[in-house]
């Protein structure tokens, strides 16, 4: 293995090179890194740490909260509120925004994330993961408020995730390109693994809950079922499925080999564009997913031109290979 680079260097040289990163995001990023670190400690133990199960309370969305979503909720707070780099925070796991208390000072950056993000995969010892995504706060104005967020995600000055799987790995943008670092535990430090990650543009691979199927919208219904036709079909290739209900996993599996990732609209809430959050878990994807060189969109326009009106709005979610995420988008014109 040739000389390893750690994140600190990585973020350094990279604001050496390309003035991305000034300090105080730098330090954001490397406290999120941190974190990070320890919700990986805390979801190895499993059954060992007393951190599986219900929670026995609800989150904003009404679900059922798992014990380390409250956790991991509590170790981003905690890492971050101090640091004197953040002006507030907002999390899936939080009504409202978090502003940074009094005692501490104030920044010019806003952390949004899902703290631990497949929990319905916790218990079955399936990967999970971590979403942030940084925006930086209108300094024309004094004080914060959830207006501040509500900024679309073309605005953001970084985004990543933090995968919990065979390996631990964090996958970063500052929007230079997508840099994946492993965690070596036995130094305890991130080691940057892959830099300049890039997704084919074709693929023979989708991933969508099959089981709503017959609540899908008729573009949707078109692509799935001229994958599945295979080479006798329209496309003339074979497609193969994946689906972990891990977000987190999906898109690194896409970013890995290629692939399409759906969540769409579809009839069982008609009223809800869909059913994953525009603030914390579309955006960092799809600015992720647009470095590497795939593409994002909601069917109509391109996630990251949408201009969020609520803190934890959902939104139709395909996202990957790009020449596969066009071709969905153009069915849904032509219908
Ligand atoms: P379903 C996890 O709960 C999540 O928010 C995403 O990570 C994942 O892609 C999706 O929901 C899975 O949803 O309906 O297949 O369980």
């Amino acid at each position: 293995m040739g000389k390893r680079v750690s994140l600190t260097q990585y973020l350094v040289e990279q604001q050496r090179m390309h003035g991305h990163i000034p300090a105080q995001l730098r330090l954001l990023i490397e406290v999120v890194a941190r974190a990070c670190k320890r919700i990986a400690i805390s979801v190895n133990k499993g059954a060992l740490g007393d951190v599986l199960g219900s929670a026995g309370t609800e989150n904003v969305q009404g679900e059922v909260q798992k014990k380390l979503d409250v956790i991991c909720n509590e170790v981003l707070i905690e890492a971050n509120e101090w640091g004197g780099h953040l002006a507030a925070m907002a999390s899936e796991e939080m009504d409202g925004i978090y502003l940074v208390p009094n005692r501490f000072p104030q920044g010019e950056y806003l952390l949004m994330f899902d703290p631990l993000d497949g929990s319905s995969n916790i218990d079955v010892n399936v990967s999970i993961g971590t979403i942030f995504s940084v925006l930086k706060k209108d300094d024309a104005h004094a004080g914060v408020s959830e207006q501040d967020f509500l900024q679309p995600g073309s605005k953001q000055a970084a985004a990543g995730y933090c995968i919990y799987g065979p390996q631990t790995t964090l996958v970063l943008t500052v929007g230079d390109g997508v840099a994946m670092f492993t965690l070596d535990r036995e130094q305890g430090s991130w080691v940057l693994t892959q830099d300049g990650v890039t997704i084919p543009e074709d693929t023979r691979e989708f991933a969508i809950n099959m089981s709503n199927m017959r609540h899908w919208a008729p573009p949707v219904k078109r692509y799935i079922d001229e994958c599945l036709a295979g080479k006798d079909g329209p496309r003339g290739k074979d497609f193969n499925m994946r689906w972990i209900a891990s977000m987190v996993a999906d898109v690194h599996r896409i970013l890995t080999r290629g692939g399409i990732f759906m969540y769409p609209w579809d009839k069982r809430e008609p009223d809800k564009p869909g059913k994953l959050r525009l603030m914390y878990e579309a955006n960092p994807m799809s600015f992720i997913v647009e470095q590497a060189g795939g593409a994002a969109t909601n069917g109509h326009q391109r996630i990251l031109d949408i201009q969020p009106t609520k803190l934890h709005e959902r939104v139709s979610v395909i996202l990957g290979s790009k020449n596969e995420v066009e071709r969905v988008t153009a069915y849904h014109r032509d219908s």
